[in-house]
């Protein structure tokens, strides 16, 4: 960073103290990780500066010599990891993935299905205020009110009663695994294309920790920066049949030219995926989410499902008279960082709503291990308890530093 700080001292500090907040912070958001610090130099190599539309071998510029291999490189690996017929590496995130998938197969007005967002679904799954919602019939499927869990009987039932063009699956916030196979059969009921994004699980499925989509779903999207552990990106994975519409509604449907630091950063995150310590580093994240789940409901916290099978967790916090936002709040004043999340069938506003989402593909890279997790489970246990004592939560804080002290960061080692 040496000629950061000569040419922009003022972004040089606040990229240190960046560092220094995520070294010393127990960072707990579901879609956030630490990348290795190959990554992190691949990302900013010089591929930034290259522009390289269209695909390897047929290309709207020069140069594309070393471009293209890096891209090759980079399919090839995530056809490996994941077992796809085809893959496109180009996407610059999860929306513009998922946009390039309804261009690739609707029109404007068309019907899709997917599950609601203030009951873990994203935005670009239909929410109303996104392109998803407003350019197409966004139609979408609840959780069960008893049980908090997908009720695959009333999702068949809304796909015989909207007939979507496209069936999609997947979440921001649900802590269970999917049953593909159920998705597949209702899609195939309603002749729907089946589409699955799996941008949060797709570490764990590179993992072997969590059922892959991909032998079920037409198209499957992902980041690559979440618990993948990659730069930030995204890829699409689809069947061959399908190959060439969804590379042209990313080229030049959605986008202009890739960017190939990123792509490239991707393969070295897919070449990381597939080594047996990231399959161990799954396992720890879901051991270290069911760990804290248990914890947590140990300390008097409601799990949205009563725990979790993934590296997510909902907590209700209704029972506790706090709000998400003001828990969430205390929480990263004493150094644990999450965000707020509605609730299925939440009473309150999506700005302050009555839950708080939390996850562990972050602590897990930096090393935590269940027994960590009893000590998360009680720092947060004792700052919803009295959220306003600021002595205490800066208390925590400290306590929260010393215990980040002796796990660094992949990426911010030399932090102490
Ligand atoms: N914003 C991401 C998340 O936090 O889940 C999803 O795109």
């Amino acid at each position: 960073m040496e000629s950061v700080k000569d040419i922009d001292p003022d972004i040089y500090a606040l990229v240190k103290q960046e560092e220094q907040r995520q070294a010393e912070k127990i960072r707990m958001i579901a879609s956030e990780n630490y990348v290795s610090q190959a990554v992190l130099q691949t990302t900013g190599s010089v591929l930034t500066n290259k522009y390289s539309e269209g695909y390897a071998g047929k290309r709207y510029y020069e140069g594309q010599q070393i471009i293209d291999q890096v891209e090759r490189l980079a399919i090839q690996r995530a056809k490996d990891l994941f077992g796809a017929e085809h893959v496109n590496v180009q996407p610059y995130s999860g929306s513009p993935a998922n946009i390039a998938v309804y261009l690739a197969f609707l029109n404007p007005g068309d019907t899709i299905l997917g599950m609601a967002l203030p009951h873990g679904g994203h935005l670009t799954h239909g929410a109303h205020v996104s392109i998803s919602g407003r350019y197409f019939n966004a139609q979408s499927y609840e959780l069960d009110p008893e049980t908090g869990l997908l009720n695959y009987e009333s999702i068949r039932a809304k796909a015989k009663a909207v007939r979507p063009k496209i069936l999609i699956a997947g979440h921001s916030a649900y802590p269970r695994i999917l049953d593909f196979q159920k998705f597949r059969e209702i899609a195939d009921e309603v002749g729907a294309l089946f589409m699955v994004d799996m941008a949060h699980f797709s570490g764990l499925v590179a993992g072997g920790v969590h059922p892959s989509p991909v032998p079920y779903a037409d198209v499957v999207t992902t980041t690559t920066h979440k618990s993948l552990r990659g730069p930030r990106g995204a890829m699409i994975l689809c069947r061959e049949q399908y190959a060439q519409a969804i590379d042209k509604a990313v080229f030049p449907g959605v986008q202009g030219g890739p960017h190939d630091n990123t792509t490239a950063a991707i393969a070295v995150a897919l070449k990381e995926a597939a080594s047996e310590s990231f399959r161990e580093y799954a396992r720890q994240v879901v051991k270290n989410a069911k760990a804290l789940a248990d914890a947590l409901m140990a300390n008097g916290f409601t799990l949205i499902t009563n725990g979790t099978e993934n590296h997510l967790m909902l907590v209700d916090l209704t029972n506790k008279n706090i709000s998400g936002k003001k828990a969430a709040k205390a929480l990263d004043k004493a150094g644990i960082v999450l965000n707020y999340n509605a609730v299925p069938f939440d009473k309150r506003k999506p700005f302050d709503p009555s839950g708080i989402r939390m996850g562990t593909p972050a602590l897990t890279s930096r090393g935590f291990k269940e027994k960590e997790m009893l000590i998360v489970s009680d720092f947060i246990a004792e700052v919803i308890a009295d959220p306003e004592n600021e002595g205490n939560l800066q208390r925590i804080a400290e306590e929260v530093k010393a215990l980040c002290r002796n796990f660094p960061a992949p990426g911010l080692e030399h932090i102490r």
